[in-house]
């Protein structure tokens, strides 16, 4: 549609009408003059010459147009750009998928580079057969497609004393959802025989960090997969490329990257990233360990602070949802900050431990609105308020915040982070 400053159009029924009038407007044909872009009903000037070839990009990009669309990183959070963290766009996403160019990285030592025929796994331990793994050997290897959401446990992090951040790039962009390509770790596992005593893997990244993990073998045979390519492509060097530890539903940091060795051990190891870090510690002062699940979260990603509303009318409310312990059951939105909730629409996939896209459609004519999501999952979990996560955890933690999220709408359209009582 042309440029409107009538809000009224936006709403279904004038929308329909309002298509109708500008057929007519067309065969009446627009004066240049009062439309000095030659934009349609007018023949526009990109339709007036050719445009560029095939191939002119081999590896294709967004429009110049989509420039904004890009991670951020936030200066002030850490002291250099090799151990920290830039956030997912997720405003301006739609759908379930993250694009590869755009997925959240976060990285410990800066990005290792590989080359794929260098490329080696080891595992032993308490194996029968020790065995070194070429990315070429795990190619040859039966494979599986999985999409799934990967979570940082210190997303929303930074809210736990109150709001902190506008927008929900920084306040929620720590998570991505990618299909991934690789073969159950399993398999591996079962080509090395684990012995009888082995309970634990350590789980060790080949960047400078050596980031590693303790990693139970109940969940290693379950459904953890050693992934080479997200999206069809190969993995991106941010996302660990050629090899990752994919480990459904639980926090990133275990999502070991550039992965080298897989240690069977008849206990976890208490490493650093899961003691130092990656503990929760409580308002008791005592620290929760091995907190690896991330539970039910949502967040409504337009309309928010980098997404304000730009006209009134009707409006598409939309956001993402997801839980690590299974697949989205329901989320429910409220216009008044929980008073009154209202069940959204889910559209597309449903997927175990993988992000749904949510819906709900309402009429605004400019009073306040403090918007809100609730998600629930298969469980029966149900996000909590952040009151009622405080009241359990206290304010010590850094990790695990999955509380519900209050955007507050303001009379211009404008959207500010905010919590309510
Ligand atoms: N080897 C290695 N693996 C790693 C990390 C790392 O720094 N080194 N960071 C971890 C953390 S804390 C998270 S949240 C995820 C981030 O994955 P991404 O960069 O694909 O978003 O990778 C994890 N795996
Ligand atoms: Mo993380």
């Amino acid at each position: 549609m042309t440029d409107s400053n009538d809000d009224t159009r936006t709403s279904r029924r004038r929308f329909l009408t309002g298509a109708a009038g500008l057929a007519a407007a067309g065969a009446a044909g627009a004066a240049r003059a009062e439309n000095p872009k030659n934009l349609p009903p007018n023949v526009a000037d990109w339709s007036k010459h050719l445009g560029d070839g095939v191939a002119v990009r081999p590896y294709g990009h967004p429009s110049k147009f989509e420039k904004d669309v890009i991670r951020r990183d936030v200066q002030w959070l850490t002291a250099s750009r090799e151990s920290s963290v830039s956030f997912t766009p997720l405003h301006e996403l739609d759908g379930i998928i993250t694009p590869n160019g755009l997925c959240f990285e976060r990285h410990h030592s800066g990005i290792a580079e590989i080359d794929p025929d260098d490329y080696r796994l080891i595992l032993h331990g308490l194996v029968d057969r020790p065995l070194i793994f070429t990315l070429e050997n795990l190619k040859r290897l039966p494979r599986v497609n999985r999409i799934y959401f990967l979570e940082c446990a210190a997303n929303s992090g930074m809210e736990w004393r109150g709001a902190q951040l506008n927008g929900c790039q920084y306040t929620h962009g720590m998570i991505h959802t990618v299909q991934y390509t690789g073969v159950p770790l399993k398999l591996l596992l079962e080509q090395a025989g684990v012995k009888a005593t082995g309970k634990w893997l350590l789980v060790e990244g080949g960047d400078a960090s050596g980031l590693d993990r303790s990693l139970p073998l109940s969940k290693a045979l379950d459904d953890c997969l050693v992934a080479y390519r997200q999206n069809g492509e190969m993995l991106r060097p941010e996302q660990g490329y050629p090899v990752r530890l994919v480990v459904p539903g639980w926090q990133g940091n275990i999502w070991i990257k550039w992965l080298r060795r897989i240690e069977v051990g008849d206990q976890p190891w208490y490493t650093r990233e899961e003691t130092a870090k990656y503990t929760d510690l409580m308002e008791n002062g005592k620290a929760r360990k091995f907190t690896f699940v991330m539970d039910a979260k949502s967040v409504i990603t337009s309309p928010s602070p980098q997404a304000p509303i730009r006209r009134k009318g009707f409006q598409v409310i939309s956001g993402l949802a997801w839980s690590g312990r299974g697949k989205i059951k329901r989320v429910d939105v409220s216009l008044d900050g929980g008073r009154n909730w209202r069940t959204a629409r889910i559209d597309g996939p449903v997927l175990d431990k993988c992000c749904v896209r949510f819906y709900a459609e309402a009429e605004w004519n400019g009073e306040p609105w403090l918007l809100q999501s609730r998600a629930m999952d298969e469980t029966g979990y149900t996000q909590p308020s952040k009151d009622a996560l405080r009241k359990i955890r206290g304010v010590n933690s850094i990790y695990h915040n999955n509380g519900i999220q209050t955007w507050a709408l303001k009379a211009n359209g404008e959207v500010e982070n905010v919590e309510v009582g």
